[in-house]
């Protein structure tokens, strides 16, 4: 196979690798456990809020990058509360 062929080809397995990964297949009450686990981590300050720059400081990328929207009154923190609201909404809890 032509090297430049075989790059490709393992491109494209590494994508589908990640994106098999990324949809693991956690249950609801294992994915609710890891949010609580990674929220009070990012939670520097123990407010009990996640500010943008904690939750992306803390490696948060997916929450930090959607953090408006988690954000749902719009008081510039997101809660647990909020996270699991929307946590169950992906689960259609
Ligand atoms: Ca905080």
């Amino acid at each position: 196979m032509p090297d430049f062929r075989k790059r490709v080809l393992l491109a494209v397995l590494g994508l589908t690798f990640a994106a098999t990964a990324f949809a693991q297949d956690q249950t609801y009450e294992e994915a609710l456990a890891e949010l609580r686990t990674q929220f009070r981590r990012a939670d520097v300050n123990g407010d009990g809020k996640l500010s943008q720059p904690e939750a992306s400081n803390a490696g948060m990328s997916r929450l930090a990058s959607n953090f408006r929207r988690v954000d749902t009154d719009r008081d510039g923190f997101v809660t647990l509360p909020q996270l699991e609201a929307r946590l169950a909404d992906q689960y259609g809890r």
